[in-house]
């Protein structure tokens, strides 16, 4: 399938993983882009030298385009952007914040420059300032969340922008991406689905309380302080809602969090950890390879849309 977004990134599926954190390493990456799609390796919180390090091994797998997503809260941030300068990363996303003070050294270094946003102002601003697309996120999404759906966010967005716009949050097959392109969108990037991959290191424990949730198994954490987070319920999202709801302080409710996200991924305690995933997480029912979930959903997307705007 070709659309703005595959050739503005040289990809061969309209199909770009989010930057997880902890689970958008190297394997997961190079996997996501050997498929065809848009791998990215999710520096989140860490220090620019692990971010350098992962784009170099993901290039020994794979000669295909990879990207990495800068989380912008990072205290790490400005170092890992002048690491993807350096390496010449051809594709950089940002999430939770706006990645204005980067773009001019960003675009000057050829890289393309696709922030998320989750709200039309936002996306018009980076327009503004020199985005090469945006990605509109719905509140559906797994992780750090802003209000608007992606029924809505993405309409409007696609109404004020020029730019491609990349559907994200709810999406997790064909049906889905299908949706993402009635609504104006050009591409779309899954987070949820990618987790449970068999290229993915994620712990078992953690891919299992994927395939095993429901539709109604999602929680939000943190909205009374403005850091919403979305996750699977587990004693942690229970303990911590009580809490949040009993008015205890942001502090003491961060040191719940510390490390949690890591303990579920990599340790596989899902009891105490935390379980980032998108609500899409009830529909999501086995583990594929990369290729397989690719290859399924971009066969399911094309049947939807055939007659419609792509073939
Ligand atoms: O960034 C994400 N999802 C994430 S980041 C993350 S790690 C984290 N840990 C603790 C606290 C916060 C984050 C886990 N999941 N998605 C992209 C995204 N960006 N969603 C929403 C936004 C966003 C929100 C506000 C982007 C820009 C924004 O603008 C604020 C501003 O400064 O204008």
């Amino acid at each position: 399938m070709k659309t703005k977004i595959t050739e503005l990134l040289q990809i061969e599926a309209p199909i770009i993983q989010g930057g997880m954190a902890w689970v958008a390493e190297h394997h997961l990456a190079a996997a996501v882009s050997a498929a065809g799609g848009l791998g990215i390796i999710g520096a989140a919180n860490a220090p620019a030298d692990w971010v350098r390090g992962e784009i170099r091994k993901a290039r020994e797998v794979t000669d295909r385009p990879i990207g990495v997503n800068v989380m912008l809260l990072s205290p790490y941030a400005d170092e890992v952007a002048q690491v993807l300068v350096e390496e010449k990363v051809p594709v950089i996303t940002t999430g939770a914040g706006n990645p204005g003070k980067y773009m001019e050294m960003w675009k000057s270094a050829g890289c393309k420059v696709i922030p998320v946003v989750a709200s039309v102002a936002l996306a018009r601003m980076m327009e503004r300032g020199g985005a090469d697309a945006v990605i509109a996120e719905g509140t559906e999404s797994g992780g750090h969340i802003g209000a608007s759906t992606t029924m809505t966010l993405v309409p409007q967005v696609v109404d004020v922008v020029q730019v491609p716009v990349i559907a994200a949050g709810g999406i997790g097959d064909g049906r889905g991406i299908a949706a993402a392109f009635m609504l104006g969108a050009d591409a779309v990037q899954l987070g949820t689905r990618f987790v449970v991959a068999k290229e993915s290191i994620c712990h078992e424990n953690y891919k299992e309380r994927i395939i095993k949730a429901k539709d109604i198994d999602s929680a939000v954490t943190g909205r009374s302080h403005g850091h919403p987070i979305r996750q699977l319920r587990n004693q942690m999202t229970k303990e911590y809602l009580k809490k949040e709801q009993d008015g205890v302080p942001f502090e003491e409710l961060e040191l719940m969090t510390v490390g949690a996200l890591r303990n579920a991924v990599v340790d596989g305690d899902v009891k105490h950890g935390t379980i980032m995933a998108g609500q899409i997480a009830g529909m999501i029912k086995k583990e594929q390879t990369c290729q397989e979930m690719i290859d399924e959903m971009m066969k399911e997307a094309t049947a939807l849309l055939q007659g419609v705007r792509y073939e």
